[in-house]
């Protein structure tokens, strides 16, 4: 039985090869969006799981701290040891409150098996938004159920998270995090009207539209690549 889900970078780092390893144009609008939406909810909270730690923890604590959006701590491979060391880099990189731990009280989101349907009650508990990142569907359905807005970072734009989720940046988490907090300093005292006009000018689905056609023409490029260098090779005498 598997303890802990580290095979999730690695499947990831696959589809960042398939966007050429860069924050493409859709991702950066997918991140303007997320960012006014966190600007703009009562109670957003960015929830922390073990890889999303393991990548970007001081990145996750200070857009924590630009945008006031409590850390959460919410682990679908349960183990005290995992939340202790999350706990520990977090506060390391300057986390001041982190909920979700095992000494708060819990609520319990329906409809969602494991250890995550437990949630902190001033957290996910009343959040009007959650940032998920590196997530799995059952979570961003039961989230999206329970009336949540739910954002998300993942590389691949076909996922269930990817659909399900109202906002999807298709990007590598350690480069949509620091966007992130670039655009949060850039937004951080923009008018309630100007974030508005972000989101709604943001279409989820066509942007993963956007996300797959990059992929197509960034793979119809590798293969001209490829086509050019057995055509220089052959024409050197390559054999
Ligand atoms: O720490 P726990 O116990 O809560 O476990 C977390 C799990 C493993 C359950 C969670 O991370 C998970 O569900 O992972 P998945 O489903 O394997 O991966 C979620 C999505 O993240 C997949 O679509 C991956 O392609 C994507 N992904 C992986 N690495 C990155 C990524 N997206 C952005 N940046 C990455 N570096």
């Amino acid at each position: 039985m598997a303890t802990a889900g580290l095979l999730a970078h690695g499947r990831g780092e696959a589809f960042d090869y398939l966007i050429g390893e860069r924050t493409r144009d859709n991702a950066r609008a997918a991140a303007r969006a997320a960012v006014a939406s966190m600007f703009l909810a009562e109670h957003p909270v960015i929830s922390v799981n073990g890889n999303a730690c393991s990548l970007v923890a001081s990145e996750l604590v200070e857009l924590s701290q630009i945008t006031g959006a409590p850390l959460e701590v919410n682990l679908f491979y349960y183990r005290k040891e995992r939340e202790d060391a999350i706990v520990n880099a977090l506060r390391e990189s300057g986390a001041d409150v982190i909920l979700g731990t095992s000494n708060r009280p819990s609520a319990t989101i329906p409809e969602l098996s494991s250890n995550r349907r437990k949630v902190d009650p001033e957290g996910i508990g009343r959040a009007d938004l959650v940032l998920v990142p590196l997530e799995d569907g059952d979570r961003t359905e039961a989230l999206r159920r329970i009336g949540k807005r739910v954002v998300t970072i993942d590389l691949n734009p076909m996922s269930r998270t990817s659909v399900y989720s109202h906002i999807t940046i298709v990007d590598n988490i350690v480069r949509a995090l620091p966007l992130m907090i670039e655009l949060a300093h850039e937004l951080k005292n923009a008018s309630r009207d100007e974030l508005t006009s972000i989101v709604s000018n943001f279409d989820n689905i066509e942007n993963l539209r956007e996300a797959i056609a990059t992929i197509k023409s960034h793979l119809t490029e590798q293969a001209r690549t490829i086509d050019e260098a057995t055509r220089v090779l052959s024409e050197t005498g390559g054999s």
